[in-house]
């Protein structure tokens, strides 16, 4: 592939974390450096368990495919391969390629000069998966607790997990999560478009300069967050989504085991109604 003119002001050599020049180098339209070879062992053995996993089972419907975690009774030790020792292999690849991605993601920031928001923002995500797989599962006392990999097995699993507190809407870190997933669509959307509005007009008429979309908002709110505001404002808003969202499954089991909506009763009980 010929190498674009743009592509040899930002493919700088170093930044690298690891592994020094060794694997400072792209290949096709991507770079590589250590982490990328991590990643790409990482994902593909743990492909590989999740394939063979599938073939033990004969199952290969893609919707009822299922990687279950150990029975409860393994608590936090190692299960035997064919009864969730697949499914801590493919955790354990899942972290090391999330990591790997993250920290690759941090050696293109490097090379760039940027700062390190984008694998900083990653990392939430990753903490949230760590929390489903790792953080509660630990508190709780057995890797079983952790969901199962298979698209319809992990929605019964959110469904049977929500269902044993009852009312899970009624989780007060759930309703903050809902919340920030709502508003940071409310803000994605006042960006988009107002983007689209005035950087891609009707034929005949003229791009308009982003002084308008300040304009725009002071004229129907009476306030304009600005042009780099409203972008602090959306990764604020997205990662308290994931934060919240992590908070509320960590504190269910772990330090709430009865029913979200009992956890109200604290109103209830307020000196004050007596
Ligand atoms: C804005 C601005 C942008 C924007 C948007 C706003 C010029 C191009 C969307 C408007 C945002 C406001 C008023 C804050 C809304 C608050 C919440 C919690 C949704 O002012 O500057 O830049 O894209």
């Amino acid at each position: 592939m010929a190498m674009l003119n743009f592509e040899k002001k930002y493919r700088v050599r170093g930044g690298t974390l690891l592994g020094g020049d060794l694997f400072d180098f792209w290949v096709g339209p991507f770079y590589v450096g250590f982490f990328g070879v991590t990643t790409f062992i990482f994902s593909l053995v743990g492909v590989a368990m999740i394939a063979y996993g599938t073939a033990l089972d004969h199952v290969w419907n893609i919707w009822q495919i299922n990687i279950a975690p150990p029975d409860l009774k393994y608590g936090l030790g190692l299960a035997p391969l064919k009864e969730g020792g697949i499914w801590q292999i493919v955790t354990v690849c899942a972290l090391g390629a999330f990591g790997s991605w993250a920290l690759r993601e941090v050696e293109i920031c490097r090379k760039l000069g940027i700062g390190y928001h984008v694998p900083i923002a990653f990392g939430f995500a990753i903490l949230a998966y760590t929390t489903l797989v790792v953080f509660r599962p630990v508190l709780m006392g057995a890797w079983g607790y952790g969901f199962p990999y298979g698209i319809l097995s992990h929605l019964d699993w959110v469904s049977n997990t929500g269902y044993q507190y009852l009312h899970f809407h009624y989780n007060p870190a759930h309703m903050l999560a809902i919340t920030f997933f709502f508003t940071t669509c409310l803000a994605l959307a006042m960006h988009g478009a107002v983007i689209v509005s005035a950087a891609n007009p009707r034929q005949g008429e003229t791009v308009r300069p982003t002084e308008y979309e300040d304009w725009f908002f002071r004229d129907v709110v009476g306030y304009s967050i600005g042009t780099l505001g409203i972008h602090r404002l959306g990764l604020f808003l997205a990662l308290s989504a994931v934060f919240w969202s992590a908070v509320c499954i960590l504190i269910s089991g772990p330090f709430w085991t009865k029913g979200w909506p009992e956890w109200w009763n604290w109103w209830l009980n307020l000196p004050i109604w007596r």
